[in-house]
């Protein structure tokens, strides 16, 4: 038996009984595993290996068009009664769910194995980290999780006889015929079903092979399942990358940031600062789950050991300690090959004169389609990312002094804000929302609402989800974050952007530093608190000061509209909605007036 746990194994048999797989594996994380699950997905055409010159011990590996990113309709909140769903989840009846998931798992691992892979999402024994066990028949899966979880023996020792876990049941979905021969990618495009049972933690997850299908450790434990265990506990789990901020004199700062997806996390958390003296270091790029400690400040970690990033658009330039991270032990998925069996994707560097599109088509840099699919992904280690904190295994977390809030706004939001307090930081988390950048979620350049970057993640009613935000501000000896709210995407007249972006963001997180050490003003203005005109360092910016005046302006009457759509977005919660959010906007109308009468 490879688990004295007597839950652990009731339920691997019960899974095993329900699918039928032909073997039953438990996975150990280690090389060897590794090295096997890559052989078979070789020998069966789903991966290849890249040179091993170039890039050791690391493949690639092509999905189906079908079958490329999360699939947010197909995603489902199964709570016991909608209410606790929310607006903003698909909801679905649980015992009719688990009627139709009985149906579709039944028999659904015939001719595959099933393997039983148990993890630790955070450091393993850490008082904040989660155990967890997903049962897959995809050797893919278990190749991923190696990376982005701590998978094996030690996860089993420290659940011993009686500790739980979070079940995690997932299937591509694709049965075999006796001797039949699998697809290089497995997936059952026309059942995928992503569904969770909040009220018994439990992921079950049906025909797609893909990412946050299929990594249960990642979006659908670390974000859905554990922001309800957050409710019930009296913690957060959130949608945030961590990292560690260093000044010239050596003092240090823990900061966390809430960006809906495709705002660049990855970049700002593995960022390298233009500004002389500062480093910033990466605690982690996409997830936070935030305890109190004793001292009352909120204490994070990073749940995840490795990275999921997207591919396309990442290079030297534009986030060189994310290539790095890459350089070897690395899964790529969706990007195209080179000749000499590396990758390659769109803003890598120069484009090869011939390469292997995603699709397996040849590609020219003439050629009218992009090489990679643009949701394209790296899977990386984290402890191969040249500035990984010292801190970001440490098991009691990092004090968190700030948490960042983020969108892509071409207008009204400003550089930088600092909320005036908690509640209010609160209620400009509620507010984030981001221009679309494609058409995945609807039109280009449609504002979608994503509060807190919660919106595909949130495990129960979203304004719910704020009353515990408000709720662990009034915690007893709590010493909140400071909270601000930044914008590197708004543009001029012209359309241009205005803020360059990328290392030039640590002139702000100087700023974030400086407010929470005391050693920086503020303006307090209608919208909340703003950098002084010297709080901001522009110097040597290649920036017109009519764009500086414009990045930094409160523009109230486009705040006043803003507002507008907010109270129709918050009318969309009914009565789940906190009085105290609308307070919020009943103070800020009022404050907006007020200044716009002054000026009249
Ligand atoms: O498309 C997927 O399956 C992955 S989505 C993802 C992956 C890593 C980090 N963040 C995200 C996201 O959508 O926020
Ligand atoms: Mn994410």
């Amino acid at each position: 038996m490879a688990t004295n746990n007597k839950k652990l194994q009731a339920w691997v048999d019960e899974k095993a009984a329900l699918c039928q797989p032909d073997n039953i594996v438990w996975c150990d994380g280690s090389d060897k595993e590794w090295d096997d699950m890559w052989d078979i997905m070789v020998k069966g055409g789903t991966a290849r290996k890249l040179n091993e010159e170039k890039r050791p011990n690391s493949y690639h590996v092509n999905s189906i068009p079908a079958d490329v990113a999360r699939v947010e309709d197909r995603t489902y909140i199964c709570s016991a009664e909608e209410k606790d769903a929310g607006p903003t989840n698909n909801w679905f009846e649980p015992s009719e769910m688990r009627v139709k998931m009985d149906g579709m798992f039944k028999g659904c691992m015939k001719g595959r194995t099933m393997y039983v892979i148990p993890f630790s999402m955070g450091p393993i024994g850490s008082d904040i980290a989660q155990i967890g066990v997903e049962l897959s028949d995809s050797p893919y899966v278990v190749t991923n999780m190696h990376i982005m979880a701590r998978v094996g023996n030690a996860v089993l020792d420290v659940l011993g006889e009686d500790g739980d876990f979070v079940p995690c049941l997932h299937s591509v979905g694709v049965p075999l015929a006796d001797g039949e021969k699998s697809e290089p990618w497995p997936c059952n495009p026309d059942n995928r079903y992503i569904v969770h049972y909040p009220e018994t933690r439990e992921i079950w997850s049906f025909g797609s092979g893909y990412g946050g299908n299929a990594l249960l450790g990642k979006k659908c434990f670390a974000l859905r399942i554990a922001s309800t265990m957050g409710r019930d506990e009296g913690w957060m789990a959130e949608h945030m990358l961590i990292l560690k901020l260093t000044n010239p004199e050596g003092d240090v700062k823990f900061v966390a940031g809430a960006f809906p997806s495709a705002c660049g996390k990855t970049n700002l958390a593995m960022l390298t600062p233009t500004i002389p003296g500062w480093k910033v270091e990466t605690i982690g790029d996409d997830i936070a789950w935030m305890k109190f400690g004793e001292d009352g400040q909120l204490y994070a970690i990073n749940p995840e050991a490795g990275f999921f990033g997207v591919a396309p658009g990442t290079g030297m330039d534009t986030n060189a300690n994310a290539m790095l991270s890459m350089e070897s032990n690395a899964i790529f998925t969706n990007v195209a090959e080179t000749d000499d069996g590396d990758v390659w994707w769109e803003e890598m560097g120069e484009a090869p004169a011939h390469l292997i599109d995603w699709k397996g088509n040849d590609w020219t840099p003439e050629s009218d389609t992009p090489s990679s699919h643009p949701n394209a992904r790296f899977t990386a280690r984290a402890s191969q990312c040249p500035v990984m904190a010292s801190e970001w295994e440490d098991p009691k977390g990092v004090p968190i002094s700030a948490i960042l809030f983020g969108g892509r706004r071409a207008s009204v939001v400003p550089l930088a804000t600092e909320a005036l307090d908690w509640n209010h930081g609160t209620f400009l988390g509620t507010i984030i929302a981001s221009e679309m950048t494609a058409a995945a979620f609807g039109a280009i350049g449609q504002l979608r609402r994503d509060p807190m970057a919660m919106l595909p993640f949130c495990g129960y009613n979203m304004a719910d989800y704020w009353g515990h935000w408000l709720k662990m501000g009034q915690t007893k000896g709590a010493k909140m974050p400071n909270v601000y709210y930044v914008n590197w995407f708004r543009k001029n007249e012209a359309g241009k952007f205005m803020w360059p972006g990328f290392g030039e963001n640590s002139r702000v997180l100087k700023w974030v530093f400086e407010r929470c050490a005391g050693t920086a003003d503020a303006i307090e203005t209608a919208i909340g608190n703003m950098p002084t005109l010297d709080g901001i360092d522009f110097s040597g910016l290649d920036m017109s000061d009519e764009d500086i005046a414009n990045l930094m302006r409160v523009d109230t009457e486009g705040w006043l509209s803003e507002l507008d759509g907010i109270e129709e977005y918050y009318a969309t919660f009914g009565d789940h909605l906190p009085a105290e959010l609308t307070k919020q906007v009943q103070d800020l109308r009022k404050r907006l007036e007020s200044s716009q009468k002054a000026v009249a």
